[in-house]
C-alpha cells in the first residue's frame, strides 16, 4: 500500500515536471541566422529549426531565376531577384511546425518548392533534468523501500 502511493505521488510528479508551465522561459530567446540558397526547385538547408521567442533572420540567395519564400502561419514573404539576395527577419513567437514555400511562380515544379520551420518549446532542456532527477530520487526510493 505505502509502495503504491509513493508510486502515485511519483508519476504525478513527473507529470507537473514535464507539464506545468515555467516561470520563466529556460534558455535566453537568441539571434538565428539562416542562409538559404534557393533554386529551382528546392531550398537548401529546407529545414529550420528554432526556439520560440527567438529572432529568426533568412537571407535568401537566389542562384537561378527570382525566388521568394513565404511562412505560413506568419503569413510573412520575400523575394530575391537572381544572383542577389533577400532577408526576411521575423520573431518566432509561435510553436509548432510550419511549411515555408516559394510565392513567386518558378518554373513547372514550383509546387514543391517547399520547406519546414520548427519552432519549439525553449524549456525542454530543464523539463528533462528535471524528469531525469525525479527517475533518480525514484530507483532511490524504491529501493529503500524492499530493503
Ligand atoms: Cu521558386
Amino acid at each position: 500500500m505505502r509502495f503504491r502511493i509513493s508510486l502515485l505521488l511519483f508519476v504525478m510528479a513527473g507529470l507537473v515536471v514535464a507539464f506545468a508551465p515555467l516561470p520563466v522561459p529556460a534558455i535566453a530567446p537568441q539571434e538565428r541566422t539562416f542562409q538559404i540558397d534557393a533554386h529551382q526547385f528546392a531550398y537548401s538547408p529546407s529545414e529550420l529549426k528554432v526556439n520560440e521567442g527567438d529572432t529568426v533572420i533568412i537571407q535568401l540567395v537566389s542562384s537561378d531565376v527570382v525566388h521568394g519564400i513565404y511562412v505560413d502561419g506568419y503569413d510573412i514573404s520575400v523575394e530575391a531577384d537572381p544572383g542577389q539576395s533577400a532577408i526576411l527577419t521575423f520573431v518566432a513567437d509561435k510553436p509548432g511546425s510550419f511549411r515555408f514555400r516559394c510565392n513567386v511562380t518558378c518554373g513547372a515544379m514550383h509546387p514543391f518548392m517547399i520547406g519546414k520551420l520548427t519552432v519549439g518549446p525553449n524549456n525542454w532542456l530543464y523539463r528533462s533534468i528535471g524528469l531525469a532527477a525525479l527517475a533518480v530520487l525514484g530507483v532511490t526510493v524504491s529501493r529503500k523501500q524492499k530493503v
